[in-house]
């Protein structure tokens, strides 16, 4: 078949053409929205190039666009070294700091002239692409700033991601950018249509929504399988070149966008430059009414200084330049009328109220409730049943009642009281002293009780597919669930005539029904086997959220090892036993992560007859009470030894060395005592550095830190 060699020649040519050809078409659609040719004949070009590279598989390029999706599934994103770090952007947020920032660039400008370029701010998540001659890579994300991790396979995706840059670019095929690396940064955004269209198939699939495009972007770059990726329809929109001046020849930023745009990316079309503060102050404030009509999110404009020279004089902060600057949108805000303030009874017993007011639309979503945390806030708002009040999104994101409008509230309106007994049960309520929060004190309460039964269930904890408040809520009803323990005893036939107090057309009542009760007994089965973190996250102890729980399974290993810790004794402090000696002698406290709060709650739970009755049903009943004993599956060599990390490494995060050396049995401290074996020193290492050598600790660089790992060897201690 690939005999001959002219045969073979031709294929490539006749590939090598085809591939520019449907870049150039993936440019004209995703990028200038412009399409020249019909899907069907953009297809026929596709089968066309796969068909040719299917007979000779080393034609295939890396840019070649058969392989935008062809990476397998892979488990891990591994880190990247930002070549130079990606800082961040300082916040003006409103035009009075604006203007701050304006006189600062000017009394370093002074007379001279200084444009600024004025861009957007695409509210997404952040993105390196680095080309060598002229080929994409590798795609990263900003991580820290100084390290991210690789997603090249999954960017490949993004169909206005050029695999390869347009010669032209350079009007020159041996210019600087095509010959060696190049590296832009930008931004990776979800357009809302793509975002909708995501969320409405998450509600059918009953799976969580995500909050807002931005985390919804986030998610996609970090996928697992580049094909989900892919279904995503992520964008993007470049706006640096790293270190311009060197790799392209050019003097400002506008140029280097101007080059961006002939390099085949996706630049925002709505870059002005402005040639005084003044026009900065307009596009500022016009910006904002762009947004409603934009087809995705932004959140607020970078106004940057347009020359590199004079960005060199302005300089940079410990953590952005003084040459940029983030001016942000004021939050939306709408008003509506408060219609109810409703108290909510959580797990632990809380008393929340709730703002209930008619529906509006804010920053992209209908909201009809906002909490209201605590009476003292509600005090402090001084919110009216009836009252118009002013609503907006937190962060853009969580909504929140800012207050009421004055002179609009109805005669009679009376201040808003805590209720004096618990909506739910109608049992007394606390406000201990000093505190914000008001509690139910009846353990019994359904409300409390419906609420840590969902919490069990929920994906954070037990994760039991399908088990939520509507089936809970029925499950109680019957009498047929009390406490959590009881989810373990129930079975298909029970479930599936449960009665769910509707009734169809037909009048007959609506059951669960045989599919969904086998399919939620298999999801019970499932829970069994969760790990003991999430089985005491579950628990729904208070102060005791999935990390603590987490800490707490890797420490005690066990129910039984917990409660058997949680039953010793421990000094309170005062009368000649200091903190130090309380904390010393609580098994519990002195776990690192733990501490003297969360120790008492764990007690308090544990120390529960009512509760250890529950545990014990739970471990009768099949439920993991101890953490399965993983033999090591690496020699223990570092064992009695402690480790603490300090600075920035090159060739991996703090926390993935700390997880290599704890494989190997090492311990692995935050802090610099006698005790500690090795301080590994990296970049700008601090005070953890001079304890060490102050304490005589030896200390390792970021070379023998590798050797160990590698080896498995105990380092050798420096001597001298
Ligand atoms: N321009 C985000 N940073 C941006 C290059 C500087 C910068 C941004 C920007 C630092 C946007 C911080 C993360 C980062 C590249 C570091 C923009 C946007 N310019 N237009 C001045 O639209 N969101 N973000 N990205 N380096």
């Amino acid at each position: 078949m690939s005999g001959a060699p002219q045969e073979r020649e031709a294929a490539a040519a006749r590939a090598a053409a085809l591939r520019r050809e449907i870049a150039r078409h993936d440019h004209a659609y995703y990028v200038l929205d412009a399409p020249e040719i019909s899907d069907d004949a953009y297809d026929a070009l596709v089968r066309e190039l796969r068909d040719i590279e299917s007979v000779f598989p080393d034609l295939v390029t890396s840019d070649s666009p058969t392989q935008r999706v062809g990476a397998p599934p892979s488990s891990q994103f591994a880190p990247v070294t930002h070549a130079q770090r990606m800082y961040s952007l300082d916040n003006a947020m409103d035009l009075g700091e604006l203007d701050a920032w304006l006189a600062r660039v000017g009394d370093v400008v002074g007379e001279r002239e200084c444009a600024f370029v004025c861009e957007l701010k695409i509210d997404g998540s952040s993105l390196s692409l680095t080309y060598e001659d002229g080929v994409l890579v590798r795609a990263a994300t900003r991580g820290d700033g100084r390290t991210g991790e690789d997603i090249t396979a999954n960017v490949r995706t993004i169909r206005d991601v050029p695999l390869r840059l347009h010669e032209a670019a350079d009007g020159d095929a041996a210019s600087p950018a095509t010959r060696g690396a190049v590296e832009v940064r930008g931004e990776v955004y979800l357009p809302l249509a793509a975002f909708e269209r995501i969320n409405a198939e998450n509600e059918e699939a009953g799976l969580p929504l995500f909050a807002n495009p931005r985390n919804a972007a986030a998610g996609a770059v970090r996928q697992k399988d580049p094909a989900v990726t892919a279904s995503r329809e992520l964008a993007t929109f470049v706006y640096q070149v790293v270190d311009a001046r060197r790799a392209l020849g050019v003097a400002r930023q506008s140029e280097a966008l101007e080059w961006l745009r002939r390099a085949g990316f996706h630049v925002n079309p709505d870059v002005v430059v402005c040639a005084s503060a003044d026009e900065v102050r307009a596009y500022c404030t016009s910006a904002v009414d762009k947004r409603d009509a934009l087809p995705y999110e932004i959140d607020g404009v970078v106004v940057k200084v347009d020359s590199f020279a004079l960005q060199d004089e302005l300089g940079y902060t410990s953590k952005a330049p003084r040459w940029a600057i983030a001016f942000k949108f004021p939050a939306e805000e709408k008003t509506t009328v408060l219609r109810d303030i409703r108290v909510q009874v959580g797990r632990t017993g809380a008393l929340t109220p709730l703002a209930e007011f008619d529906p509006v639309t804010v920053a992209g979503s209908t909201i009809a409730r906002a909490t209201l945390h605590n009476a003292d806030e509600v005090a402090r708002k001084d919110v009216r049943i009836g009252d118009t009040i002013i609503v907006r999104k937190a962060g853009d994101v969580i909504p929140e009642v800012v207050g009421a409008v004055a002179g609009m509230r109805p005669e009679g309106a009376e201040p808003w009281r805590m209720p004096e007994a618990c909506p739910s049960c109608g049992g007394p309520v606390w406000r201990p002293e000093g505190e914000a929060v008001t509690r139910c004190t009846n353990v019994a309460c359904p409300a409390q009780r419906l609420e840590r039964l969902e919490h069990w269930a929920s994906r954070g904890a037990m994760d039991i597919d399908g088990m939520g408040t509507e089936i809970i809520t029925r499950l109680v009803e019957r009498g047929l669930v009390h406490d959590v323990s009881d989810f373990y005893l129930l079975d298909e036939s029970t479930l599936a005539t449960l009665d769910m107090g509707r009734v169809k057309q037909d009048g007959t009542p609506v059951v669960l029904g045989p599919v969904v009760a086998a399919k939620l007994v298999a999801a019970v089965d499932v829970s069994r086997t969760r790990p003991l973190a999430r089985v005491i996250f579950g628990l729904g102890i208070r102060h005791v959220g999935s990390t603590v729980a987490e800490v707490l399974a890797e420490e005690f290993g066990s129910i039984d090892a917990l409660i058997e810790a949680a039953s010793a004794d421990v000094p309170t402090p005062g009368e000649g036993v200091s903190v130090a000696a309380a904390l010393a002698a609580d098994p519990i406290a002195r776990v690192e992560g733990v501490g003297p709060a969360i120790a008492a709650s764990v007690r308090a739970f544990l120390g529960n007859p009512d509760n250890q009755a529950l545990l014990a049903r739970l471990a009768e009943r099949g439920v993991r009470v101890a953490e399965e004993r993983r033999g090591p599956t690496e020699p223990q060599t570092l064992a009695g030894l402690t480790f603490v990390l300090t600075g920035a490494l090159d060739r991996f995060t703090r926390e993935e060395a700390a997880t290599a050396l704890k494989r190997l049995g090492a311990k692995v401290s935050g802090s610099v005592s006698k005790k500690t074996s090795f301080v590994v020193a990296g970049a700008d290492a601090g005070s953890k550095y001079d304890k060490a050598l102050a304490l005589g600790v030896p200390v390792l660089d970021e070379d023998a830190l590798v050797r160990v790992i590698e080896t498995g060897e105990p380092p050798v201690a420096p001597s001298g």
